[in-house]
């Protein structure tokens, strides 16, 4: 690391802005070889600042060409301002004054991917969280909100499209074939939410009617080669729209919503007023090229843009700690209208198994946060599942603790309140309290306390008196600053269930002490608890439950979130009892609990197909993982592999049937709930019959991947056969799959991922190998988390091979990433700083290769931060 090392900043050091900027007109000259922008701001003193005059301050990216500044047009000379760390300085300007900057900028060799970048020759932009500071000089910060008008001038025929936020309000040609157009967008919003794109694109043209009976155009743009694949995103965007109105009371309100699929893009997605930019892979989907997870990423993202448009854009953020404001509250937002528009349960599930495997050992990692961090060094590094999913939680917690009603009263004043404003999580909560009358104040811990809390729950039945007493007690592990934590406030949902599985109680208890105990009355038998109902809260729930307690639930639970939770207890006990086994070098034996459970559910043929799916997948070697003292990658592995082989053997029949029973090959694809509950049965039934390893079914994996006339079946039976014994066919489908799919980049990123996550011998060399392949492209991010994403995420055998050949690769990757695209970098880097949950010749190894990472000159602050956090 050189000397000047980048430095936190901290929650309690905010200020006001000294300075508003009301209105802004930009003027983007886009040439093929650099961009000339003209800023105009009408800047203004705080009113609500009081004390002497602060000199201004904007933010500039170094790396900006500064041509011409002025204020009330009075240019400036070099020694009228002082420009370093990133910032532009002019003392003693007046109380109110016209900025006029002009700035060069050389999109086509913006790797970072933040500010004004070219992807696949059109141009576009990102400019959360910090990226309008490479565009121009301006108070880079998101409470000052100000009115943009932008006029984009390009080659005509290059760039017939040109769009940024608002409405278009005026265009016409000019000289040498290039023509022009100006944007007016009439809510004030943070330079965040500024957007342009120019390119030659492809639309598909819809619109919606308001409910208040106002029409409101809808554009989906795309390269013209990918117009087939912009149906379901209209779709979806129409049902979030009706979902907002219905359920928020929220109405869109300008006259065009615009989304734009670009292939390079750092995230996932960005909510910019009236003109969302897309990473293809959440917008793009084809029955052809996209699998049903795709359509379902692609309907969440959509829907979670399109309510930023009120939880984010028209109230925002007072600051970036506060990042949770408009993330936690959108992803709850996102995540029940999926649970409507599909199944509920199945939606819960997989959030929670996310939540599980992922945030947790996020808060049990040396990045560990709370929900709204207190200091950080580059915010980039903050959008996180902590902020976006435990967020969400938070305030799912509030909905469960006001109820419904209450809690949509609370959305209204927030809404009402703020609106036009950038606030804070209290402002948030603070609505919540008014509309109910409760003291919150204990509960906004969640917001400031990171780890994962522990409940550990006691029972005591008295049967002279039918009394049953559970106690609850909780206690929080410390993390990185926080050493001691204070109890939480936290609903508790659950069920009291008798021996025969029928319902005796149920409700929600309102858990604030560090122990107390909730007394039940008037019962004739001891019941069985359902605790945790839907997951009411984002902890670790102890309870030592007995087999038949757990095999009773998972028959006869009425929630069927825990109904799934009680099987995957099962499973996670029985697989922790053969990781001692074989780290004892006992013979693992098949326990017959489960099979008999499993056969039970695989015979029942009313069951949902979707939650049987769900029950009978085993817990992941990731969830195992996050559970153990000291990961030990291999007995995770073997046994896991063990049980679904000899589950596949013992059940090899119902296996079959229900591949059978969930046959589709009849019915024309759908991305509905039901017939991808169907598929998702069907493909885990396909995988167990591969592990019998009997050749029938590598022969019936075989016909499904050249029979199937979707994406879901035919990439389910490739990886099957990719990761399977049987190499010779393995190679020829990948081969197959690559002439067939060449040139649909999105499926490319698939065959990449598949390949990168071969657990069986030789994975590196093949990553190595295919780091080389034309279709892989290291200056794209998706491509990058298509091949090191899922070698270093999903492969854990040869990541964590023992010899630290896979961290060393990783460790290459992010020290050439870090100068192209720190972004990516520092988000590659993630499985390396899990260093200290492995064992000695792991952890050292990885620990060399962030020391090594460490001592290299000049790393970005992005990468800076997480590397040396890791290695306190
Ligand atoms: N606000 C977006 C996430 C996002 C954040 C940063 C980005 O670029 C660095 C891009 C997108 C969302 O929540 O969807
Ligand atoms: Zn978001």
């Amino acid at each position: 690391m050189s000397a000047q090392q980048p430095q936190a900043i901290y929650l309690e050091d905010y200020r006001p802005p000294a300075w508003l900027v009301t209105h802004t007109e930009l003027n983007f000259e886009l040439e093929e070889e650099q961009t000339l922008v003209r800023a105009r701001l009408n800047i203004k003193a705080n009113p609500e600042v009081s004390g002497k005059p602060e000199p201004l301050q904007l933010h500039g990216d170094e790396g900006m060409e500064l041509l011409r500044l002025s204020i009330d047009n009075q240019v400036l000379e070099p020694q009228d301002y002082r420009r370093e760390a990133g910032m532009l300085t002019i003392n003693n300007v007046p109380d109110q004054f016209v900025l006029e900057c002009v700035t060069r900028l050389l999109p086509h060799e913006n790797t970072a991917l933040e500010g004004l970048y070219k992807s696949d020759g059109m141009f576009c932009t990102q400019c959360e969280a910090e990226g309008f500071r490479r565009i121009t000089f301006f108070p880079d910060r998101p409470d000052v909100m100000s009115i943009f008008r932008t006029t984009l001038t390009a080659d005509k025929s290059q760039y017939p499209v040109l769009l940024s936020n608002g409405n278009p309000v005026a265009s016409g040609d000019a000289e040498e074939g290039r023509h022009w157009v100006t944007w007016e967008d009439p809510w004030p919003k943070p330079a965040y939410l500024f957007a342009l794109v120019a390119g030659d694109l492809a639309l598909l043209e819809d619109s919606f009617t308001t409910c208040s009976g106002r029409e409101v155009a809808l554009r989906i743009y795309a390269e013209h080669k990918d117009l087939d694949k912009l149906e379901y995103a209209m779709t979806s965007l129409k049902n979030a729209m009706r979902w907002d109105e219905e359920v928020y009371g929220r109405e869109y309100d300008l006259d065009i919503f615009m989304i734009v699929a670009v292939d390079f893009f750092n995230m996932g997605a960005m909510e910019n007023k009236g003109l969302n930019i897309f990473n293809t892979s959440c917008v793009l989907a084809h029955p052809k090229t996209t699998t049903d997870g795709g359509f379902q990423r692609v309907e969440g993202v959509v829907a979670h843009e399109y309510f930023h448009n009120w939880s984010g854009n028209r109230v925002t953020c007072r600051d970036w700690f506060q990042l949770s404001l408009k993330e936690g509250f959108t992803v709850f937002r996102d995540a029940e209208f999926s649970a409507d528009m599909n199944s509920r349960t199945v939606k819960r599930i997989e959030d929670v198994s996310l939540l599980r495997t992922a945030q947790f050992a996020e808060d049990a990692g040396p990045m560990a946060h709370p929900v709204r961090p207190e200091s950080f060094i580059e915010i980039s590094n903050f959008y996180t599942l902590t902020v976006y999913e435990k967020g969400a939680e938070v305030v799912r917690m509030l909905h469960s603790l006001l109820g419904p009603e209450l809690f949509r009263k609370g959305s209204d004043l927030y809404f009402e309140r703020h609106d036009g404003q950038a606030v804070t999580t209290d402002d948030f909560v603070a609505a919540m309290e008014a509309v109910s009358g409760r003291d919150l104040s204990q509960f906004r811990r969640w917001y400031s306390q990171a780890g994962t809390p522990r409940l550990n729950v006691t029972d005591r039945w008295d049967a002279g008196a039918g009394e049953y007493r559970l106690t609850v007690k909780q206690s929080c592990p410390p993390s990185p600053g926080q050493e001691h934590k204070q109890p939480y406030h936290l609903p508790l949902a659950y069920g009291l269930l008798d021996e025969a599985g029928r319902e005796l109680r149920s409700g929600v208890l309102e858990v604030r002490e560090e122990e107390e105990t909730f007394v039940f009355s008037g019962l004739e038998s001891r019941p069985v608890p359902s605790l945790l109902r839907a997951f009411s809260a984002p902890v670790k729930l102890e309870y030592d439950y007995s087999y038949e307690q757990l095999l009773m639930l998972l028959r006869h639970d009425t929630d069927g979130f825990n109904r799934w939770d009680a099987g995957q207890r099962v499973c996670v006990r029985l697989m922790q009892n053969l990781i001692r086994d074989w780290q004892n070098e006992q013979t693992l034996q098949l326990p017959a609990t489960l099979v008999e459970a499993w056969k039970q559910l695989l015979q029942n043929e009313t069951l949902d197909p979707a939650m049987l799916a769900q029950c009978l997948r085993l817990p992941s070697e990731a969830l195992l993982a996050e559970l153990a003292d000291e990961v030990d990658v291999v007995a995770i592995h073997e046994v896991r592999e063990f049980l679904r082989t000899s589950l596949a053997q013992a059940l090899e029949q119902q296996w079959l049937a229900a591949y059978q029973r969930c046959d589709t090959r009849e019915e024309s694809y759908s991305p509905d709930a039901a017939s991808i509950g169907r598929r998702s049965l069907k493909n885990l039934a396909l995988g167990y019959l591969m592990a019998t390893g009997a050749e029938p079914w590598l022969e019936l994996a075989r016909q499904q991947f050249e029979q199937s006339d979707n994406m879901t079946d035919q990439q389910a039976a490739l990886a099957l056969v990719a990761h399977s014994r049987h190499r010779e066919s393995a190679a020829e489908l990948l081969q197959q799959f690559y002439l067939q799919w060449q040139h649909e980049s999105l499926v490319m990123n698939q065959w990449l991922a598949v390949q990168a996550s071969d657990p069986t011998e030789g994975a590196l060399e093949r990553v190595q190998a295919l780091s080389e392949h034309p279709v892989f492209d290291a200056r794209n991010p998706n491509k990058l988390r298509s091949l090191v994403g899922a070698f270093c995420g999903q492969n854990p055998m040869h990541f964590h091979s023992e010899d630290g050949s896979g961290y060393a690769w990783l460790a290459d990757w992010i020290l050439r990433l870090d100068k192209q695209n720190p972004q990516v970098a520092a988000r590659l880097l993630t499985p390396l700083t899990r260093w200290k949950r492995y064992d000695k010749v792991r952890s050292a190894l990885m620990q060399k290769h962030l020391q090594r990472m460490m001592d290299t000159d000049d790393l970005s602050a992005d990468v800076y931060e997480v590397v040396s956090k890791s290695l306190v």
